[in-house]
């Protein structure tokens, strides 16, 4: 009585000290964090030098996305790191880690217990838009291909958050899961039917199917991930190997992927302008 609706959210009474000192322990698990936390801070140094020169508007707003993916990421591991954006919940009947004992570093024991890193899908939900909208600027979309691949992406790690955070049912675990599926579904779909398209007339066919590629292959990898993560199946039972899983594709997915795109808008500025339909700033005066 009286308790905050977070505690029936997140099971186990588990404080953010706790959780604190549980990183401190677990040094591989620690290190999937601070790797990330150190390439996003330098992402953000190198990206900001590169795009010191960029003109045109549509450039310079794909590098204003593209900038705030690594500045999401490294608020996104700020948050895992200090033990604010993870929790321990109790594993319904039917989930692997049902039946067992999660043990703190104190010596607490928690009956069922998984460590969830929640706050992952709460800043995919902020981050991954900006990988979109970069990559519909970069194929020269139009508003409602854009809009209905922002929101199907908003909808996957919402889901995939609610995924994640069911504790009544196993198999309400998976429904959440199917329907995450389902919107990514639709960002496939726009990715690899729509957008190549767009691309193609806008000249940015190699670079745009390039990183389609990258982000189809990679996002496919999370999904998978996903399943076979101590949230999932549990195959991989371990929380340090699953954070270190999802911290690798972000590598990729985020760094790679970024450092590739603005390096390419940064040489190819002129193609950009020439399909450009929009102005930033005040316009000018006719
Ligand atoms: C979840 C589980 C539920 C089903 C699906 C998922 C997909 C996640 C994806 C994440 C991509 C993250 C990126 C982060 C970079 O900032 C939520 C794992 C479909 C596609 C690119």
């Amino acid at each position: 009585a009286g308790a905050l609706p977070i505690d029936s959210v997140l099971a186990a009474d588990v404080t953010q000290s706790q959780m604190f000192e549980y990183l401190q322990e677990d040094a591989l698990l620690n290190s999937s964090l601070w790797i990330n936390i150190a390439l996003a801070g330098l992402s953000i140094l190198l990206f900001v030098y590169m795009g010191r020169n960029i003109e045109n508007s549509r450039a310079k707003l794909i590098w204003v996305a593209t900038l705030w993916v690594p500045l999401v990421s490294i608020a996104s591991y700020t948050g895992l790191a200090s033990g604010l954006t993870l929790g321990v919940l109790q594993m319904p009947p039917g989930h692997a880690l049902h039946g067992g004992e999660l043990v703190l570093a104190d010596g607490t024991t928690i009956d069922d217990g998984a460590i969830t890193m929640w706050g992952r899908y709460l800043t995919w939900t902020l981050s991954t838009p900006f990988i979109l909208l970069a990559l519909g600027l970069l194929a020269n979309t139009n508003f409602t291909k854009l809009f209905t691949i922002i929101v199907a992406d908003i909808s996957i790690m919402v889901t995939g958050l609610a995924a994640a955070l069911t504790t009544s049912s196993y198999a309400m675990r998976w429904f959440w899961y199917f329907i995450s599926v389902s919107f990514f579904l639709v960002v496939v779909y726009i990715l690899l039917v729509e957008w190549p398209e767009d691309a193609k007339a806008a000249g940015t066919a190699e670079i745009f199917n390039l990183l389609k590629l990258l982000t189809v292959v990679l996002w496919f990898g999370y999904t998978i991930w996903w399943a076979l993560g101590n949230e999932g199946l549990a195959l991989i039972e371990s929380v340090a190997i699953t954070s270190w899983g999802y911290s690798i594709f972000d590598i990729l997915a985020k760094y790679v992927f970024a450092f590739l795109l603005l390096n390419w808008i940064t040489d190819n500025e002129s193609i950009i302008a020439e399909h450009t339909t929009f102005e930033s700033g005040t316009a000018a005066p006719s």
